[in-house]
């Protein structure tokens, strides 16, 4: 064996222990880090499959045969459709599989219907192509997520390893193109190949660091949703909305008006011991689902507690509170809902109140549009009343 396929050979090596290695602590961290474990199976996975895919190409020469040629190939299209399914699942995105699992499913049978023989360029530019394609989606998808946290120059800059990945692969994919008598191997003794095969390997490191890199910043962001967030119904949570209710305050003092609308479920007591604690919390999610369409994006609604909720709307009057508050009102009114066929009213309460000169805080807005919510179910409840 010459001294150039030596080093070939032992950069395959390197690579391959790379996909396994991470392929294992992908499979570890599956099984400590619940929230995520669909995004690191796919990723011990994908890991595995190049791993597999790489080995199984080395070993063409000595064992050849359906599981070192197609089987090598198509290992390696799944394990890059598996990273791209990561990459989606970490964007919350459903049916995550699909393109990549098209992308498999055609290059599969493509790489089928034409015999493997002495001249492999066909199978070549399938496999290539479609590597190039995924890990271009895979970079794509990546900016996409990224961008919604940081700034697009930082995005750009944290996808770069895939950017890379794509490029080398396009790149591969040309000189298969221009040389396709050349039967290509990864264990040829060419620079290329020699050049090919280290940027493979740093990448493939480079590939499980940006993983985990954008898995870390999508459990940041989920811790940091949480802090803000009500867990049952995904409104504000009673301290970011009272910080949201402060700061309007402060720039009403400037002469920017906002209103309050305070509002509780009427008889929720009742709904939870009749048809229970699951059907209580269906109704404040459908109660949710009816008040957002209500308000504007600039409004902010929010949970204080309970079955008691508080909208907050910027630049309003009393007037216009009170027109947002019998929409709802009546929109929940018109709600067909039901538990285990058994249908339930569903209606609530509400008050209005509108910042005034003489308040001293927002603390004083936010008592008047609760006297007034407590004036409604005085007077019987499902109804607004504003102050
Ligand atoms: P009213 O018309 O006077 O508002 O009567 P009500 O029954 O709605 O008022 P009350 O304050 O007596 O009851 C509120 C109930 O809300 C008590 C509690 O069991 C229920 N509750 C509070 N938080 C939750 C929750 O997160 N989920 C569910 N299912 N029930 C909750
Ligand atoms: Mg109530
Ligand atoms: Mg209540």
């Amino acid at each position: 064996m010459s001294e150039t396929s030596r080093v070939a050979l032992t950069l395959l090596a390197g690579i391959v222990l790379i996909f396994g290695v991470a392929a294992f602590v992908w499979l570890i961290l599956g099984i400590a880090l619940k929230p995520t474990v669909k995004v690191c199976l796919a990723l011990a996975g994908a890991n595995a499959l190049l791993a597999y895919s790489i080995s199984s190409d080395t070993y063409r020469p000595s064992y050849p045969g359906l599981w070192t040629y197609w089987g090598s190939d198509v290992a390696s299209i799944a394990g890059f459709a598996l990273l791209l399914l990561a990459i989606m699942q970490m964007d919350g995105r459903s049916k995550a599989w699909r393109p990549g699992a098209a992308i498999t499913v055609l290059a599969a049978a493509a790489l089928l219907s034409r015999p493997y023989g002495a001249r492999l360029a066909w199978h070549s530019v399938i496999v290539f192509g479609c590597l190039a394609l995924l890990a271009s989606m895979m970079a794509w998808q990546a900016v996409k997520t990224m961008c919604k946290q940081v700034r697009p120059r930082m995005a750009l800059l944290t996808a770069s390893p895939l950017i890379a990945m794509a490029l080398l692969l396009a790149l591969r994919l040309v000189e298969i193109l221009q040389t396709p008598h050349v039967p290509l191997t990864l264990v040829a003794e060419t620079p290329f190949n020699l050049v090919w095969l280290w940027s493979t390997l740093v990448l493939g490191l480079g590939l499980n660091g940006t993983m985990a890199f954008l898995l870390l910043m999508r459990l940041i962001l989920d811790i940091q949703r949480l802090t803000v967030r009500d867990p049952l119904t995904d409104v504000l949570n009673r301290r970011a909305l009272s910080e949201a209710i402060e700061r309007e305050h402060l720039q009403s003092l400037r002469g920017v008006p906002y209103a309050l609308v305070m509002l509780d479920m009427d008889r929720f007591k009742t709904l939870n011991d009749t048809l229970g604690h699951a059907a209580g919390d269906a109704a404040l999610k459908v109660l949710v689902a009816t008040l957002k369409p209500c308000v504007r994006d600039v409004d902010n609604l929010g949970r204080l507690g309970g079955e008691e909720f508080c909208v907050l709307l910027p630049g309003t009057d009393v007037v216009g509170a009170f027109l947002v508050a019998e929409r709802m009102r009546a929109n929940l009114e018109a709600i067909d809902f039901r538990w285990n066929d058994e249908p339930w009213p569903l209606s609530a309460s509400f008050g209005a109140a509108q910042a005034e000169p003489e308040d001293l805080s927002a603390e004083d807005v936010l008592r008047r549009a609760d006297q007034a919510m407590y004036q409604a179910k005085v007077q019987g409840r499902n109804l607004v009343q504003a102050v």
